[in-house]
Parts: C-alpha cells; sequence; structure tokens
C-alpha cells in the first residue's frame, strides 16, 4: 500500500477498518528506534561477565556505553531541549559522558559502574520517557527541536562503532557473534594498488543546515582550494605493513617525530595494534576473531595516526589532508542537497542487525565503487588519517545549545581529522559533511592510512 490508503487484498474497494478518531500521538522516530534495535543487538555480542571489563583502558567498559546512550538521548531531548528533570538523578549525570579520551581523566578517577542488570533498567525507562515526551518535541517551536532527534541518532550510531572497536580488544570467548553475521573476509587485495593524480580544484569541508542536519564542526561549510597532487587509489594493507615492520619501521627513530617516538618507546609499540604474535606467526585481528596474516593481508592496516606517519616516511610518502580527501572523494560536485546522500559511495546495507552491511574489515579494492578520479575504499574499509589537524571551521560557532562541548573540547591540537568511514560506520554517518576525529596516538579506532604525494 503506497497511498497511505487501506485497500482491500481482494480489491473490493477501501478496508472496512475505521479511521482513528483523532491523530496518532507522536512517536520517537523510527530512526532513533532502529538505532535503539541496533545497539541492543551489539550489546548482545558481549557476554554479560564481559560488560564490566575495562578493554580500553581510557575508556569506559561497555556497560557504560549501555546507560550512555539512554543518558545522552535525555540530556538532549528531555533535560536540554524540554527542560524536564532527571529520570534518575544518580545515573544521568554518572552516564553522561564518556569520549575519547576525556580530557584530562585517568582511569583511577573513574566512578564505579552500576551492574548490568541496573542500566538495563535504567535504558528501559528513559526510552518510555522519550516516547512520552516525543509529542512536545514535535510541537515545540524551540530552533533546535527539529533537529534533536538527529542529534540523538547520531551519536548512536557513532557508539556503535565505538562497541565494535571495544568488541575487539575483549577476548574472542567474551563474544558472541550475531547469529547470521558474516565475520570476516579473507583474502590478499582484489587489485594492485596504484598513484592516482587527483588535479587541482576546489574541496568542500563541513555542511549548511539548508540541507539536513549537521553537528557543530560542520558550520559553517567552507571552500578550500586544492593543489594538484598524487593519492594511492587503495588504502594500505596488512600485506603492505609487514615490509614496514620487517624493516624495522618500530626501531628507526628518523621515521618518527619526538612525541611519536616517545609514545611508542613508553608503550612498548613494535606491531601495529591489532597485530600480535603467536610463536613465530604473526596474527591479525577482526572484530570477533584472529586470523593468520595470511587472511588478513588484504584488509587495510588499522593503527594509530603515528604509526601512520612513520609508515608514510618510509614510503616515502605523506599523509593526505582533510581537504584533499575531500576533493579525491568528491571531485567538482558542490556540496548541494542532492550531494549530501551517501548512496553513491555505498551500496544498499541490509540494515539487518546492526545497519551495517559486514562485521569486519575485508580486502581492499573488493568494493567496485570508486571517486572521481578512480580511488577506491574511500568509504567502507576503515578511516583514513589525514595530517589535518581537528578545529572549528572559520567562524565555528557551538551551535547546539544542548550539547556545546561536542567540538570544541578537542580543538586541542592533539586530534586529527579522520576521513570518509569504515565497515563500521553507519551509511548514515557517511553523509558528505560529516567531519570525525581521534587523537593523534588513539589506536584503537577503525583507522587506517592511504599514502599521498
Ligand atoms: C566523533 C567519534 C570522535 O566517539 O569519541 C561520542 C563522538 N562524542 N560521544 C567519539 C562522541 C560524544 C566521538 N567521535
Ligand atoms: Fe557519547
Amino acid at each position: 500500500v503506497t497511498s497511505g490508503r487501506h485497500v482491500d487484498p481482494h480489491g473490493a474497494g477501501p478496508s472496512p477498518l475505521p479511521a482513528p478518531a483523532a491523530p496518532l500521538p507522536p512517536v520517537v522516530p523510527d530512526a532513533v528506534r532502529r538505532g535503539w534495535a541496533a545497539s541492543d543487538s551489539l550489546f548482545d555480542a558481549i557476554c554479560t561477565e564481559a560488560m564490566g571489563a575495562r578493554a580500553i583502558p581510557l575508556r569506559h567498559p561497555a556497560v557504560f556505553y549501555l546507560g550512555h546512550l539512554p543518558a545522552f538521548a535525555w540530556a538532549q531531548v528531555g533535560r536540554g531541549l524540554l527542560g524536564l528533570p532527571p529520570v534518575d538523578p544518580e545515573l544521568d549525570p554518572l552516564f553522561e559522558r564518556g569520549i575519547d579520551p576525556e580530557p584530562g581523566a585517568s582511569p583511577l578517577e573513574r566512578p564505579t559502574m552500576p551492574g548490568v542488570e541496573r542500566a538495563v533498567r535504567y535504558r528501559d525507562a528513559v526510552r518510555v520517557r522519550l516516547a512520552e515526551v516525543a509529542g512536545r518535541v514535535a510541537a515545540s517551536r524551540d530552533p533546535l527541536a527539529p533537529w534533536i532527534w538527529d542529534v540523538v541518532v547520531e551519536h548512536e550510531r557513532m557508539h556503535h562503532e565505538t562497541l565494535l572497536y571495544l568488541i575487539a580488544e575483549l577476548d574472542p570467548s567474551q563474544l558472541r557473534p550475531p547469529v547470521g553475521s558474516m565475520v570476516a573476509v579473507a583474502g590478499p587485495a582484489a587489485r594492485a594498488a596504484s598513484w592516482s593524480p587527483v588535479p587541482s580544484g576546489p574541496a568542500w569541508i563541513g555542511s549548511s543546515l539548508e540541507d539536513g542536519f549537521g553537528w557543530d564542526n560542520e558550520h559553517p561549510r567552507a571552500t578550500v582550494h586544492v593543489a594538484p597532487f598524487e593519492l594511492r587509489d587503495l588504502p594500505s594493507t596488512n600485506g603492505d605493513f609487514l615490509a614496514f615492520v620487517e624493516g624495522g619501521g618500530y626501531r628507526t627513530r628518523s621515521l618518527w617525530t619526538d612525541v611519536g617516538w616517545a609514545w611508542r618507546a613508553a608503550s612498548g609499540l613494535e606491531l601495529p595494534p591489532a597485530w600480535r604474535r603467536v610463536g613465530g606467526e604473526i596474527e591479525v585481528r577482526s572484530a570477533f576473531a584472529w586470523h593468520p596474516l595470511a587472511e588478513a593481508a588484504g584488509w587495510p592496516v588499522r593503527l594509530s595516526c603515528a604509526e601512520a606517519e612513520a609508515y608514510a616516511r618510509w614510503a616515502g610518502a605523506r599523509l593526505p589532508t582533510e581537504a584533499e580527501i575531500a576533493r579525491a572523494r568528491w571531485g567538482d560536485r558542490p556540496a548541494t542537497p542532492e550531494a549530501r546522500a551517501p548512496s553513491d559511495l555505498r551500496a544498499a546495507s541490509t540494515e539487518a542487525v546492526s545497519g551495517l552491511p559486514r562485521w569486519s574489515e575485508r580486502p581492499v579494492g573488493s568494493d567496485p565503487r570508486a571517486g572521481p578520479f578512480g580511488h577506491r575504499d574511500l568509504v567502507g574499509g576503515l578511516w583514513c588519517w589525514t595530517s589535518t589537524r581537528f578545529e572549528g571551521l572559520p567562524g565555528f560557532k557551538p551551535w547546539i545549545r544542548t550539547y556545546p562541548a561536542y567540538s570544541a573540547d578537542f580543538f586541542d591540537g592533539e586530534h586529527r581529522v579522520v576521513a570518509g568511514g569504515s565497515w563500521a560506520t553507519h551509511a548514515r554517518l557517511e553523509r558528505r559533511g560529516f567531519r570525525n576525529w581521534y587523537r593523534w596516538n588513539y589506536k584503537y579506532a577503525f583507522v587506517g592510512v592511504r599514502l599521498a604525494r
């Protein structure tokens, strides 16, 4: 039924169902509820005993995110937009913030987390309250009201990626890979990489609210002139990176910056973060399992920005800038409402459980979609480290009144823009204006390297 009217299946005219007497009350939008379903399936992948484990020292355990997603939603919609009291005066503040890495935070300062059962009860209580207030959001005249569910949905989708890289830090015995999900696609790169030139011209960074929702760091949209350069048409793979490891890249001081080397030495890093040596063999981690290097050779290599820069120097190349990747991805297409859809770079996802087509990397070059200058895997593999420090665009104002610190807390010179999107990034966040960032030595996220020169 496409007309919105009930139609009798036997073709005898309109359905006898009576029309509702009054319009149905507004509900929590579908996109939010699909996000909740995806969250639930991700938490289901972690066994209860592991929910309290601090898999990543700088981040909270998984149980925090169980509470954080609803706490954030209520902080935006209930407290922030509508000025309502907390759902739970103790848990609302406890679960509110947990981003990467919290400035000045150390694991010892962290509060003790509630148990899974209490967090689940809190989550359900918030979901009920959100449904109760959805009508007030719809009726609100606050200029933020039309965007507030976007804030909630995109935040939830971002943390699905957080959860997946947290899952990748847990022991496989603590995990339950979702039934029916394709866990990993093994093999070498589907094709050989080569340099592909990008002609000079404009790149558009960020978005405009006329085209739809965008976070504070996307505004106002900027135009940057990009000089001609060359960019690898594929990201670097685990197989490529083996030559750097075997060539002593982790022991060659001259390849590293001062801070990069100090960090590498202090953390004892001798292999990229998703690799381990078992006996004489190297294994590579996917979200749910360890694989012999041969199986993972074609996957893009996951690493910190410090490693990506050392690798680029070793290869006689450099990292691309944010604007260079934007130019390689969109070419001369101006940023318009029609151009913001991610559909041209992403096949229809199944949306089955997580909204992701796969739960793992796959060999680079498997995806036939290419940017205007022939570059593959601009999304769908790993994010791409750039040499661009994360900053506000010229004229930056934190316009989201309910979340003024979303970006500004990270304009500290230590964070880099990462471009594109990973296999764990929901299609929604592949929209053109979206900007993402991590600290230069953050080694847990799904970020890789693509060489430029
Ligand atoms: C935009 C991905 C860097 O996950 O650390 C989540 C987003 N901010 N909750 C992160 C974020 C608040 C953030 N990144
Ligand atoms: Fe968050």
